[in-house]
């Protein structure tokens, strides 16, 4: 094959076949093995050669990754930070290689934005003014106030700060609106349900469950019921996501509403990817088109539904 050039890492093969090195943040959730399945499935139609690896969560993992495809030699990078801070020093090494980076997900808070090419995700404020507008909308002619608890996802992940920024700005709106406990159950089901169990205890009133995705509020539904009182009437809950679990629980009237996150980015990011490695001009922010289900329209899209 020709010379991978000034973009590339002098990856494998002839001039069209590159290999892309991706790091995933583990398997956490519904949403994550949609955005895995996504992404491995674009890559074969995309003649993508992926060298793929799941972090279980941690970052360190990730680190290793990402200087194991920087050894290897891989034409592109791309992967979905698990966290925001600690990327700039393996990101240098990545473009001292001239490996180009995609970051797919989530985002890095690094100042220097020559370290990747580009962003391709969601909006993660807008989801969580959404699920607030969604809130303020249903109390619009209450004046009691209004108990919250919330759900975060992973502490230092992009989706759980913008996600809790966006949803914190519209209730500051009305003081009825308070959140009294919120704490991180780590996008899983498992510790969404551990979290919420202690929400219960300690807070006689809860009015509503905000969680940053479908899995930990499925799993508060478990703590929920299990304390005798019913999801989506005692307890309003809002999610994001909207993966299949998450969009029955909202059609069986556990869940009350849901913003949807979508997972399927695997077709932009090998469309990115290859721009890329060419060198060709590719846009610094690509934002995911989604939208929001209420329990009728969760009815109407399951059976459509990929995921
Ligand atoms: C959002 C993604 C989040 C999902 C969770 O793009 O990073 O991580 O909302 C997943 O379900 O675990």
């Amino acid at each position: 094959g020709g010379d991978s050039g000034a973009t590339g890492g002098g990856g494998g093969g002839g001039d069209d076949k590159i290999t892309m090195g991706f790091s995933q943040v583990g398997a956490e959730s519904g949403w994550r093995t949609a955005n895995t399945k996504s992404i491995q499935e674009s890559a074969k139609e995309a003649g993508v050669e992926l060298k793929f690896s799941d972090a279980q969560q941690k970052q360190e993992n990730q680190i290793k990754a990402l200087r194991s495809y920087i050894q290897q030699k891989v034409d592109v990078i791309a992967f979905s930070p698990v966290v925001v801070s600690g990327w700039d020093t393996v990101l240098k090494e990545a473009k001292d290689a001239k490996i180009p980076v995609i970051l797919t997900d989530r985002a890095v808070d690094s100042a220097d934005k020559t370290l990747y090419k580009t962003f391709l995700g969601s909006d993660f404020v807008e989801e969580g003014k959404k699920a607030g507008q969604w809130l303020v909308e249903q109390y619009k002619d209450s004046k009691d106030t209004v108990n919250i608890v919330e759900l975060q996802g992973n502490t230092g992940a992009a989706p759980a700060i913008d996600r809790k920024k966006g949803f914190g700005e519209v209730i500051a709106a009305d003081p009825k609106f308070k959140i009294i406990a919120s704490q991180p159950g780590d996008f899983t089901r498992a510790k969404g349900k551990e979290v919420m169990e202690a929400f219960l205890k300690s807070n006689p009133k809860i009015d509503v469950l905000f969680a940053h995705n479908d899995d930990m509020g499925l799993g508060a539904i478990e703590a929920i019921e299990g304390a005798g009182k019913t999801p989506g009437k005692d307890i309003k809950i809002i999610t994001i996501d909207a993966v299949h679990d998450g969009m029955q629980a909202l059609a069986d009237g556990k869940i009350n509403y849901i913003v949807e996150c979508s997972p399927l980015l695997g077709t932009q990011l090998m469309d990115l990817a290859k721009k890329v490695v060419k060198g060709e001009q590719v846009p610094e922010r690509v934002v995911t088109e989604e939208t929001t289900f209420t329990p009728e329209q969760a009815k109407q899209a399951l059976p459509d539904r990929k995921y």
